[in-house]
């Protein structure tokens, strides 16, 4: 009976002895987890059950925070200085040939001639109207009444001189078309008492009023042809008519 008994009183605890002396010498070679790899199910047993849960962590570094909704556009800067120049461009292609300005004319002598007609009767009205032609020469009235000066600058611009009587014929032409007081294209600026034309040439007509020239006050060294027909030196800062001579053809 007593060997019975201690063989049962053994066998309960055989696992036990079995599972203590693999954990002995686990733990001197290898780690657990090495153990239940290479050993047996019946050698290492059953996994025993979950564990409690671990102790709470310590809290962790605060986040980076949600990121806003993007701003509206800021206004708009002020202008920038102009840029430099650029490169000039590639030449263009040739144009159309144009058309010549003088190819109606040629195809048109008959309008020429037409033109022709009607400019010579324009001539005629407007001598009629408002100058008076002598020979080759066409003297016009501005109307106005302006210094010598002022007289020579406009018939300047038009191509034409200051009226300058050459005969009697001119004089009576000028005085009709003057109507009043006028100043004629002769003065003796340069040399006192020494009248002459405009291009510095004696005279060769003279209608002197009795009496003139005097020089009045040393200060007359232009020419009026006056109202009753007669010339008179008057000052050249006068305002006198305006009366031009232009080429006739
Ligand atoms: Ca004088
Ligand atoms: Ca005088």
């Amino acid at each position: 009976m007593l060997p019975l008994v201690r063989t049962m009183f053994l066998i309960p605890s055989l696992p036990l002895l079995l599972l203590s002396v693999v954990t002995a010498s686990c733990s001197e070679t290898e780690t657990c987890e090495n153990v239940q790899k290479t050993c047996s199910v019946i050698a290492c047993g059953s996994p025993g059950k979950d564990g409690r849960d671990g102790a709470k962590g310590e809290k962790g570094e605060p986040g980076q925070g949600l990121r806003g909704l993007q701003g509206p556009p800021g206004k708009s800067g002020p202008q920038g200085s102009p840029g430099p120049p650029g490169l000039p461009g590639s030449v263009g292609q040739k144009g159309d040939r144009g058309e010549c300005p003088g190819h109606d004319w040629s195809l048109a002598a008959s309008e020429r001639e037409a033109l022709r007609a009607d400019l010579e009767r324009m001539n005629k009205w407007l001598i009629f109207s408002l100058g008076k032609k002598v020979g080759q020469k066409f003297f016009l009235n501005s109307g106005e009444k302006m210094t010598f000066d002022r007289v020579k600058a406009l018939c300047s611009q038009f191509q034409a001189s200051v009226a300058t009587p050459r005969n009697a014929e001119e004089d009576k032409a000028i005085h009709k078309v003057a109507r009043e007081e006028a100043f004629l294209g002769i003065t003796d600026e340069d040399t006192e008492g020494q009248f002459v034309d405009l291009a510095g040439r004696r005279l060769t007509y003279q209608n002197w009023k009795n009496g003139e020239p005097n020089d009045a006050n040393s200060g007359e060294d232009c020419v009026a042809l006056q109202s009753d027909g007669k010339w008179n030196d008057v000052s050249c800062s006068s305002s006198l008519f305006a009366v031009c001579e232009f080429p006739a053809n």
